[in-house]
């Protein structure tokens, strides 16, 4: 009989969350192993490693804040840090808190079974290895396509086209090389922007395939002196008392005027918006009121000056018009980036509006839409992904008898957690920093937050013998309307994204997470720690600790 390893924790995944909780599960004394599809550490970062893919928090907040030492150990080069930066940096965090021995690289996971008779998870590997764990922590996140196929639109006759073509989380710069190529782009989100603007650097061509228009913030991303980083590192000791005490967890993003922008005059605010538009400090312009975020008039007066400045900057009055959002500004996950609409006057870049001209289909040179047909080398899927549903769908996770957690999910219409971070009729399955997770928020600060938490949970659990960590259904109905509540209420219901699920053609449409601001969710997590939530939290005695 072969001997299937057991360990306290399996981690599936190395990016931000699973590193954090390698660490604190090692630290803590707990047994601890972690499987990591790539051949490095990096999660996002490793796989979306297309041309111009760069962080738009600043880097003072994109670390990790929980250790004094590993912060001050580590100098950033500039406010905005590069894909590769960030692999460096967590190539470093794993080095320094000595946890690299933990993780097991190149092995993707398959499926996961609870056994209710011994109380363990079974995990599956792609590559055969099959291990044992008491807890199961996926920390694959919610824009994954390594454990589900990459979301790309359905174009006929794909396979016939003779060029190239990859979606950007699956880059591999070894590959393709847009250097005097025609490349076509097919999205115009975050990823898609970035993209374009190098790409219109070095192709001989570029066709943009844009299906909806988007609000760009400018940004200027100067280097960081060694001042400026002195400067960073004195200040760790208030770091965590900022970053938990800001909307977004990005506290160089201050509320400028605290009341709403329609108590200035129309002057007023625009004289404010074009001073701030000329700082380009990135997401700043949308905490430049308090109420933008919350009042749709008071948006609409941003949404407006954003538009007037795409119209100033691209000369073809004709491409212009077709730039134009008209949603409410951040109702989409805002983009922040250099230089974006100047690439329009470019000889080299071409728009195409997908919702005039739909494409038919991919033919051998290119792809053809209801106007014409595009050749190209090399078609760029900048889509997207299946949030929240794909890559647990791709993950085969069975909770009590068997039941499959996308099953469920399906089923029952709607998807469900408790805080995000646990499932009822999945013991001990502790899921971080995926679904119903902030939206809108720095990334790194709930990812704290969350990891302490589900540490704090199995630790506290243990102490007091109990074996299985479950919520109650009611816990899970609650918490799951009340994500639905405030998301209906936020701007992000008001337009399709990946928020919403409005993204993908077919897929029902629900909120996939916490609208609230990073207050509104320290406030949650703060009332879940009586542990009153968890099917056997009755029998604790002892106080909290
Ligand atoms: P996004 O933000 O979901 O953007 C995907 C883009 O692809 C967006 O412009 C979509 O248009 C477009 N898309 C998706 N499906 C189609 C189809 N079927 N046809 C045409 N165009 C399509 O993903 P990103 O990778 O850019 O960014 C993800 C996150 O990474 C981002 O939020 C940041 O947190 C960093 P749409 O706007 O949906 O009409």
């Amino acid at each position: 009989m072969t001997h299937v390893q057991e360990y306290d924790a399996v981690v599936i995944g190395a990016g931000f969350a699973g590193i954090y909780m390698t660490h604190l599960l090692s630290e803590g004394g707990y047994s601890v192993r972690t499987y990591e599809a790539g051949e490095s550490v990096g999660g996002t970062w490793y796989w979306n490693r297309y041309p111009g893919a760069r962080c738009d928090t600043p880097s003072e907040f994109y670390s990790y804040t929980f250790s004094e030492e590993l912060y001050k150990g580590w100098t950033w080069s500039s406010f905005y840090p590069k894909q590769e930066e960030i692999m460096d940096y967590l190539n470093y965090a794993v080095n320094k808190l000595n946890i690299r021995e933990n993780i097991h690289f190149n092995t993707a996971m398959k499926s996961a079974d609870y056994n209710e008779e011994n109380k363990r998870w079974e995990i599956h590997f792609t590559d055969g290895l099959k291990v044992q764990a008491k807890y199961f922590i996926p920390a694959i996140g919610g824009l994954n396509a390594i454990h589900t196929e990459p979301h790309r639109p359905k174009i006929k006759g794909l396979e016939n086209f003779k060029g190239v073509y990859q979606h950007t989380s699956r880059w591999s710069p070894e590959e393709v090389n847009l250097k005097g190529k025609r490349v076509g782009v097919i999205g115009t989100g975050s990823t898609g922007v970035q993209t374009i603007i190098e790409a219109a650097k070095e192709a001989e061509h570029v066709t943009v395939f844009q299906r909806t228009p988007q609000y760009v913030l400018p940004v200027k991303n100067p280097k960081l002196n060694s001042e400026q980083m002195k400067e960073m590192h004195d200040n760790f000791h208030s770091l965590d008392r900022r970053v938990l005490a800001h909307p977004t967890g990005m506290p160089s993003f201050p509320v400028l005027r605290n009341y709403s922008a329609l108590e200035n005059t129309p002057k007023e605010r625009q004289q404010f918006y074009e001073q701030l538009y000329e700082e380009a400090n990135g997401f700043q312009m949308i905490f430049a009121y308090n109420d933008l975020m919350l009042n749709e008039e008071s948006n609409e007066t941003l949404a407006e000056f954003l538009r007037s400045k795409i119209k100033e900057t691209v000369k073809d009055p004709e491409t212009a018009n077709e730039l134009l959002p008209t949603y409410l500004v951040a109702a989409k996950r805002p983009i922040v980036a250099k230089g974006y609409f100047e690439t329009f006057n470019q000889n080299n870049v071409s728009l195409v509006n997908l919702r005039k001209t739909p494409f038919v289909d991919a033919t051998e040179k290119g792809l053809r839409t209801t106007e014409t047909e595009h050749e190209l080398d090399i078609i760029i899927f900048a889509s997207g992904f299946d949030v929240g549903m794909g890559p647990i769908r791709d993950s085969n996770i069975r909770g009590r008898g068997g039941v499959l957690l996308h099953k469920k999910w399906e089923e029952g219409a709607n998807i469900k957690t408790y805080l995000g971070a646990c499932h009822n009729e999945f013991p001990n399955f502790l899921p971080i920093g995926g679904t119903h997770y902030p939206l809108g928020v720095n990334v790194i600060g709930p990812t704290q937050v969350m990891g302490k938490w589900i540490y704090d949970l199995i630790n506290h659990f243990d102490k007091h013998g109990i074996e299985e960590i479950e919520p109650t259904l009611e816990a899970e109905e609650t918490w799951t309307n009340h994500v639905n509540e405030i998301g209906e209420m936020s701007f992000y219901s008001t337009v399709d994204s990946w928020f919403n699920g409005g993204n993908i053609e077919g897929k029902p449409r629900r909120i996939l997470g916490y609208a609230g601001d990073f207050l509104m969710y320290q406030e949650q997590i703060e009332k879940s720690l009586d542990y009153k939530a968890f099917i056997h939290s009755p029998k604790l005695t002892h106080a909290i600790n």
